[in-house]
């Protein structure tokens, strides 16, 4: 398995799978200009990260949630995605929020200039997508308050949720109520698989 890494972005959250998975993975930074030249584009026509290659697959396979899954399913002994029907589904559902609608929020704030040209519409859609993250960042929240864990046990969802808890920091959203997910994020930091994958980044 070799994992095709953009520093501390959504690929983050397949480097901590990869350890927790347990078993041994390559991985490569590559960096924002590089994700545009042939040669990554040859991996991923999009030329954004992740992009992920294995023994088992015929091509290169791209989309982070597809990426997690894979690993997760791969090696079934480190329950990342869940032991039956229904805890598999719940795993996706949380993984399908963070990726589908966190991310996309995320990206908007980060990456307004490509919505919008004028600085007052820029700044509108950054505030309306900060009040959309506060939302589904309540919701998670909610979900973490009896438990450790989205789904109750460690999964994929969990690692992306960690890498979106980063974003969030970074575009300093008012997170300071949400006493479950920021312990959710303080145990993530103490994960050895987490602290590894940091490392790996440069990130720690
Ligand atoms: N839906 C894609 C989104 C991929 C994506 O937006 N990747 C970002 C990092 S989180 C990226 O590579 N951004 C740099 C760019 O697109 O130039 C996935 O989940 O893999």
């Amino acid at each position: 398995m070799k994992l095709y890494y953009l520093q501390g972005s959504c690929s983050l959250a397949v480097h901590i799978t990869l350890e927790w998975s347990g078993q041994p993975y390559q991985s490569q930074a590559v960096s924002r200009e590089e994700l545009k030249q042939p040669a990554y584009l040859a991996l991923n026509p999009l030329g954004s990260a992740p992009a992920f290659t294995d023994d088992g697959l015929p091509t290169p396979l791209t989309q982070s949630t597809a990426i997690l899954q894979y690993v997760a399913e791969k090696h079934p002994e480190a329950n990342l995605l869940g032991e039956n029907l229904a805890q598999r589904a719940e795993t996706r559902r949380w993984l399908g929020l963070l990726n589908a609608d966190v991310h996309r929020h995320v990206s908007l704030i980060f990456g307004v200039a490509g919505y919008a040209q004028s600085e007052a519409l820029q700044q509108e859609l950054q505030k309306n997508a900060k009040l959309k993250l506060h939302n589904f960042f309540a919701v998670l929240n909610q979900q973490l308050a009896d438990k450790d864990y989205l789904t109750g046990t460690r999964s994929i969802a969990d690692a992306y949720l960690f890498v979106a808890m980063r974003w969030a920091h970074r575009a300093q959203l008012d997170m300071s109520s949400f006493n479950a997910l920021n312990a959710f994020f303080e145990r993530m930091q103490q994960n050895p698989g987490v602290q590894a994958a940091l490392k790996a980044e440069g990130l720690l």
